[in-house]
């Protein structure tokens, strides 16, 4: 039988998720912060709870995608004075899994607190950006107990087209941060090379077209250049949560003894980009850095 599932976060990446359960003919319960965007889910035929605590009472499985740590620990522990967290409510042998990008510390504190009522949790953040959640295509990066894989198994593969059990809870949080790490100085290394072409007085479009052709190219490549030479940056991964996540991963790498200076050069470009953004963004909007540095027109 189908598992009831609780889902909480219907941001960019949480409404396509959701709504491919609810086409999968799960009985979804969602809450979101702003309730309106609920809407587009209970039309679907999704159930729509007052409070995170209410979406995970019934829940067999539950699933969280928001925003960052603050986000996560006031969902799940609810707002200071109230009683609306998730955590509560949770049922002894029930699944959670939570698909947002945090720390690996706050998914260990997590786990040992699920580990108190008997709940067994798996930290499974995600990439595959907007597209992939709509696809149903996303890979999950997991943390956590093989079994509970398993078991969630058919649920991550509505949702999902990979999935890769990487170690013990914290591990999928860590990978994850890493990753994108990798993918934010992918970018800024191309948006650096596209800067120095244009500056030069050349298309930047004849160095993406070299570049696909040689040992630099990448899946980045594919997806970004074109954000790139066009300047269209609507967002698929926003620059805001790509900053959150370097900040995240700096933090990680401080615990753990490791300097990452590039990743710390490259946090300071995000934020200067995030800091100046009047909307919101795809972090492939860090090339609006050398825009603004060379006084060409920004959007
Ligand atoms: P979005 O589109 O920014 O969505 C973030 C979601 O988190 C959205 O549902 C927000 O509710 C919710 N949110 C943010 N802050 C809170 C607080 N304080 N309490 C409850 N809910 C909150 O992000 P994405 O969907 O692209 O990404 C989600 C995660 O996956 C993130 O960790 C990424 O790094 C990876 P709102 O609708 O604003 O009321």
């Amino acid at each position: 039988m189908k598992p009831t599932i609780g889902f909480i976060g219907l941001g960019l990446m949480g409404r396509p998720m959701s709504l491919n359960l609810v086409k999968a003919g799960y009985t979804v319960t969602v809450w979101n912060r702003t309730a309106s965007r609920t809407d587009e889910l209970v039309l679907a035929g999704a159930n729509s709870a007052g409070s995170p605590r209410e979406a995970a009472e019934q829940a067999d499985f539950l699933i969280t995608i928001v925003s960052d740590p603050a986000a996560l620990e006031q969902v799940l522990w609810g707002a200071s004075g109230s009683s609306d967290g998730a955590l509560a409510a949770l049922k002894p042998g029930s699944i959670y899994m939570d698909c947002s990008t945090i720390s690996p510390d706050l998914a260990r504190k997590v786990a040992g607190a699920c580990a108190a009522k008997k709940v067994r949790f798996l930290d499974a953040p995600v990439t595959g950006g907007d597209w992939g959640a709509k696809k149903g295509e996303l890979i999950f990066m997991i943390g956590g107990d093989e079994q509970t894989i398993k078991e969630a198994e058919p649920v991550i593969g509505v949702m999902g087209k990979k999935w890769f059990h990487l170690g013990p809870n914290g591990a999928g949080q860590t990978i994850k941060l890493a990753m994108n790490a990798m993918l934010a100085l992918q970018v800024e290394a191309l948006a650096e090379a596209l800067a120095l072409v244009t500056a030069a007085g050349l298309p930047g479009e004849k160095l993406v077209e070299v570049m696909q052709s040689s040992m630099a190219r990448s899946g980045v490549l594919d997806v970004k250049a074109p954000n790139l030479l066009k300047g269209q940056y609507t967002p698929s991964f926003p620059l805001r949560l790509m900053l959150k996540d370097l900040n995240l991963g700096l933090e990680l790498a401080r615990q753990v003894g490791v300097a990452l200076p590039a990743t710390a050069a490259a946090r300071e470009t995000y934020a200067h980009v995030t800091e100046g953004a009047k909307e919101d963004l795809d972090y492939s909007a860090v090339m609006k850095f050398w825009d603004k540095a060379q006084g060409a027109k920004t959007s």
